[in-house]
């Protein structure tokens, strides 16, 4: 195979292109499941399947599969890819790397010569993030059959619209049990994202190869309190659900910083109040907690200590509340052979690599309950990410797609 050409100038415009098909003003990127903004950067990424001569396909679910045929059509594929759906406020490379940067690496082995023997399919995930249903990976989770179809099923956004009504505007067909694969459907998956951390630049490291992937866990609380008159209701006796939760989000991080742990992150990320008016004492109060770490024990440690401080605060201020675990996961371990393998594809790019343990997680933590996976990591700005100046250079990205076509050839041949 002659060495390979990544395109890293048209990898940038498109990356470009797309972080303007956005429900936010640019350079803020925004792209919730099934949004108009969404459904626009479906297509284009599609489009760009097609001119890669891949062939095209969704689930029920609106999982994207993108397929450049092997030679032997009984082998397993080998999969790579991620999301391109975006958080409110976010930047334009969480995800998207890990799927343009598929395409990219694909046009550069078609054009150095090389016929893969597997299949090699680029998956886009459906909702990595959890911002319209309030969970993540909604795409993986119903695929390696973490989810059960009829929680799946349940699943409504904040308005009560349910999957099934935006499974229609998204256009997808079918029934959701359909979306299930068997388990030795792929013979490897391989994500490329960029860190979210900081450790990479801070090393001076072009690669990451992650070997472990914490473990996520989120809790929905619902409070029910005694609105009224900011003029006219004294304080004794008040019944205020925003403080309530106030005194939560602050038993989550009491929680999270004395597990022992530097591992240990816990988030308040999402805290609505009603009714929302200056002069009216909130009675309603909805937080989403995330929580997370890289060891479940301590995770779970911390999630219980969050778990009895609720009643707690709710019986001292005279506050209903209603709790839930939307999401308990366990961490993923990569798979050590394919982390070696992209190990020795960067020593033969002569790419210095580290091994890594991702805090963020990914749709690899699914894929890793149907077949080995591993992550490539690249740099990105102070580690910053969810955020508008999120930023990896047209040089990390070009290190990561190249390790990437590399790995992937040496996985399809
Ligand atoms: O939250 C995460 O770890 C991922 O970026 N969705
Ligand atoms: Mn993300
Ligand atoms: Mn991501």
């Amino acid at each position: 195979m002659q060495p390979l050409a990544i395109n890293e100038q048209r990898l940038q415009r498109q990356i470009d292109e797309l972080a303007l098909i956005t429900e936010a003003e640019p350079p803020v990127v925004m792209r919730v499941i099934f949004s108009e903004a969404d459904m626009r950067g479906r297509a284009f990424v599609k489009n760009l399947c097609r001119e890669a001569g891949l062939v095209l396909r969704e689930d029920a679910v609106g999982n994207i599969f993108a397929r450049w045929e092997g030679s032997d059509k009984n082998l397993p594929p080998v999969a790579s890819g991620s999301h391109i759906d975006a958080i409110p406020n976010a930047g334009k490379y969480d995800g998207v790397v890990g799927v343009l940067g598929v395409i990219e690496a694909i046009r550069a082995l078609q054009q150095a010569g090389f016929q893969p023997k597997r299949s090699i399919e680029l998956i886009i995930f459906t909702s990595e993030e959890p911002t319209r249903f309030g969970i993540g990976c909604l795409g993986s989770r119903l695929f390696s059959g973490v989810l059960p179809v009829a929680k799946a099923a349940a699943l409504k956004d904040r308005d009560g619209k349910t999957l099934d009504e935006w499974r229609k505007i998204g256009g997808c067909k079918g029934d959701l049990s359909s979306v299930l694969l068997p388990k030795d459907c792929y013979a490897a998956f391989v994500e490329l994202h960029i860190e979210q951390g900081p450790i990479l630049e801070a090393e001076n490291i072009d690669i990451g190869v992650v070997e472990k992937i914490a473990a996520p866990s989120t809790l929905r609380v619902g409070l029910t309190g005694v609105g009224g008159h900011a003029g006219a209701t004294l304080m004794p006796g008040r019944r205020d659900a925003l403080l309530a939760g106030a005194e939560i989000a602050l038993a989550v991080e009491r929680a999270a910083t004395t597990t022992g742990s530097p591992d240990t992150v816990g988030t308040t990320g999402v805290f609505r109040i009603e009714p929302g008016a200056v002069n009216s004492v909130p009675c309603r109060a909805w937080l989403e907690i995330d929580l997370r770490d890289t060891l479940v024990k301590t995770r779970d440690g911390a999630l219980e200590k969050i778990e009895r401080a609720v009643p707690e605060i709710c019986k001292r201020r005279g506050v209903e509340f209603q709790m839930e675990r939307v999401n308990v996961d366990a961490p993923a371990i990569c798979d050590a052979a394919l982390v070696q393998t992209v190990v020795e594809v960067c020593g033969e790019l002569k790419l210095p690599v580290k091994k890594m343990i991702s805090r963020a997680y990914h749709d690899t933590l699914f894929m890793a309950q149907v077949c080995p996976t591993t992550m490539i990591f690249i740099p990105c700005f102070k580690g910053y990410s969810h955020r508008p100046d999120e930023y990896s250079s047209p040089e990390q990205i070009k290190n990561g797609v190249t390790v990437l076509a590399h790995t992937l050839a040496k996985l399809a041949e």
